[in-house]
C-alpha cells in the first residue's frame, strides 16, 4: 500500500508519495502546482474546483508510475470553508482569509460580547479572519441554505469521497469550540446564526474518510484509493512531521505563515497569552499547539512579487547578506501587512512614517524582511519562556522557509538558541506519517519524529554574538507606536 500527501498551501500545492523502507522514510513529488486566491469583483477568493482538478490530475500520474491501491491524506490551509446546500452543491466561491470583508467584524462582535471572553472560551487567537468572524459576516439567507460548512481540506475530502466530515486538527482554528470540552460554544453560534448541526461529524486523524468515489471521476485513470483523515491542518502536519528529538524545544513551521510555538498537553489561557495572542489549537493526539501567527514569507513572497522579476531564492539570499542588517525595524504583524496592494510600497511606506531608511534594491528589502522576522522570532521565544514556565534550548524550523540559511541563522543569533533546520517538506512528511500510523506502520508520534530525524538532512545553525540587547530595544520602540495587529 502506498501513500500519497495532497499537501496545499496558499501559494503551491503538491501531491508527494511516501516510501517506508525498513526505517527510513523517503518521499517524491509526483505533481506540484500553484494556488493563489483571485480577485474577483474586489473580493479575494479560492479556486477550489481548480484544487480538485489538480488532485485528480495528480493522482493520474501515481496511478501511471504503476500505483494501483493507494492512501490520500489532504491538508491545507485553515480557517477558510465552502457553504454546501442540501444537494450537496456550493453556494457560494470559498472566501480567502485575506479577503477585507472582515476588517471590522471583531469590533462588530465586540459590541454584543468581549473578544477576552470569545479567547477565554475558546483558547483561539483573535484574528479578524477567523471562521467564527468570517462566518459573521456572510449573509443569513445563504447561511440559512448552507447545510454543511465544510472546511477547505474536508471539502476537498468531501467532493471526493461523498463523506462531510469535520478534521479535528483544523476544526478548533474556526474559534467556535471550547478550547477544553470540545464542544461547540452556543453563545458563539447564537450570535453568529449558525447551528452545530450545520457541522459535519468530528473525524480523528488516523481514520478514514471513505473511498473514493470512481463513477463520479470516470474520465480520469484514477487507482484504488482511501482517503485517510490526516492532521489536515497544515501547520498540524508539519508539527506532526517535525524532527524533534531533543527536550525542550519550540518549532517554527516556515511558509507563506510563520507559525512559532510549543507542543503542550493542556492549553494555556491566561491574561498574556491572550493580550499577546498566543493560540491554543488542537494538535494530534490529544496536543495542543499553543503558538503565535507571524506574517512570515508571505512578507517575501509578495515582495518578490511586486519587483516583477523572476528571482530565485540564492540569488535574494546572495544580496541580502551584502547588506548591513537591522536597518529598519518593523512590526509585520501589523494589520497593514495582511494585504497591502504593493508589499515593497508599503514597507518603504512604513520607513517613511517612521523615519528610517527606506529599503531600495530586493537586497536591502530582503535585509529588511529577515532582519525583522528574526527579532519577532526572538521575542516569541522568549514570551513563550515566560508564558510556560519552561526553558527552550532549540528550535526546529520546518517548511520551505528552513531553506532560507541566512534568515535561519540570523534566527540562532537573535534568539541565542541553537537552531535545526529542515526537512523543508515537514507538512507532506507529517501527513504520511497520519498515514502510516492509520495502518499501523508507525506506532507513536515520538516513533514517526525519530523516522523523520534520521530519514532527512537536517542542517545546525549554532548562535554567534550579536548587538542582541540594542537591537530588541529599538525595535520595542517602533512596536510601542505601531497600530493593531491583524
Ligand atoms: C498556515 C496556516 C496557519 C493559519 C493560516 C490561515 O498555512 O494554516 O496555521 O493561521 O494559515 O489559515
Amino acid at each position: 500500500m502506498t501513500h500519497i500527501a495532497i499537501d496545499i498551501g496558499a501559494s503551491s500545492g503538491r501531491l508527494v508519495l511516501g516510501d517506508l523502507n525498513g526505517d527510513k522514510l523517503s518521499i517524491q513529488e509526483i505533481h506540484r502546482f500553484s494556488n493563489s486566491f483571485t480577485l474577483s469583483d474586489g473580493q479575494a477568493q479560492w479556486n477550489v474546483d481548480k484544487l480538485l482538478m489538480e488532485i485528480l490530475k495528480g493522482l493520474e500520474k501515481v496511478k501511471k508510475l504503476g500505483y494501483e491501491n493507494i492512501t490520500i491524506g489532504i491538508d491545507t490551509w485553515a480557517v477558510d470553508y465552502v457553504l454546501i446546500d442540501q444537494h450537496g452543491e456550493r453556494i457560494q466561491e470559498a472566501f480567502c482569509y485575506r479577503d477585507q470583508r472582515t476588517e471590522n467584524a471583531m469590533v462588530k462582535m465586540a459590541e454584543h460580547i468581549s473578544m477576552q471572553a470569545i479567547y477565554e472560551k475558546t483558547g483561539i487567537q483573535l484574528q479578524s479572519f477567523n471562521t467564527l468572524f468570517q462566518l459573521s459576516v456572510e449573509k443569513p439567507a445563504l447561511l440559512e441554505k448552507a447545510k454543511y460548512i465544510l472546511l477547505i481540506p474536508d471539502y476537498l475530502a468531501y467532493r471526493l469521497t461523498g463523506m462531510a466530515v469535520l478534521e479535528r486538527t483544523n476544526a478548533s482554528t474556526m474559534q467556535l469550540f471550547n478550547v477544553t470540552e470540545g464542544v461547540f460554544d452556543d453563545e458563539l453560534l447564537t450570535l453568529i446564526g449558525v447551528k452545530a448541526e450545520q457541522f459535519a461529524p468530528f473525524i480523528d486523524p488516523g481514520q478514514v474518510i471513505g473511498e473514493l468515489q470512481y463513477e463520479q471521476f470516470k474520465a480520469f485513470d484514477l487507482p484504488r484509493c482511501t482517503v485517510i483523515a490526516v492532521a489536515s491542518h497544515d501547520t498540524a502536519s508539519a508539527i506532526a512531521g517535525t524532527p524533534s528529538i531533543t527536550e525542550n524545544w519550540a518549532y517554527l513551521s516556515s511558509g507563506t505563515w510563520s507559525l512559532l510555538g510549543v507542543e503542550k498537553m493542556a492549553p494555556i489561557i491566561t491574561p498574556t497569552a491572550y493580550r499577546e495572542n498566543y493560540t491554543n489549537e488542537w494538535g494530534v493526539f490529544g496536543t495542543y499547539r499553543f503558538l503565535i501567527n507571524i506574517m512570515g514569507m508571505w512578507i517575501l513572497q509578495e515582495v518578490l512579487r511586486n519587483s516583477n522579476e523572476n528571482y530565485e531564492l540564492e540569488q535574494v539570499l546572495q544580496e541580502a547578506a551584502e547588506v548591513e542588517p537591522y536597518l529598519q525595524f518593523i512590526n509585520f504583524n501589523e494589520f497593514r501587512f495582511l494585504k497591502p496592494s504593493n508589499m515593497i510600497i508599503e514597507i518603504q511606506r512604513y520607513c517613511e512614517e517612521t523615519m528610517q531608511i527606506v529599503p531600495q534594491t530586493i537586497g536591502e528589502l530582503a535585509a529588511c524582511v529577515f532582519s525583522n522576522l528574526s527579532i519577532i522570532y526572538a521575542m516569541a521565544i522568549e514570551q513563550l519562556q515566560y508564558m510556560t514556565r519552561a526553558s527552550i534550548d532549540t528550535l526546529y524550523i520546518v517548511g520551505g522557509g528552513s531553506k532560507n540559511h541566512l534568515l535561519n541563522q540570523m534566527t540562532a543569533n537573535m534568539s541565542k538558541r541553537t537552531v535545526f533546520a529542515g526537512p523543508a517538506e515537514a507538512t507532506a512528511i507529517g501527513n504520511i506519517l497520519l498515514q502510516l500510523m492509520a495502518v499501523n506502520k508507525v506506532q507513536s508520534l515520538q516513533e514517526g519524529r525519530q523516522l523523520v530525524f534520521h530519514s532527512f538532512p537536517v542542517q545546525v545553525f549554532e548562535p554567534v554574538e550579536v548587538s542582541r540587547t540594542d537591537i530588541l530595544a529599538r525595535f520595542k520602540q517602533i512596536m510601542e507606536k505601531g497600530q493593531r495587529p491583524a
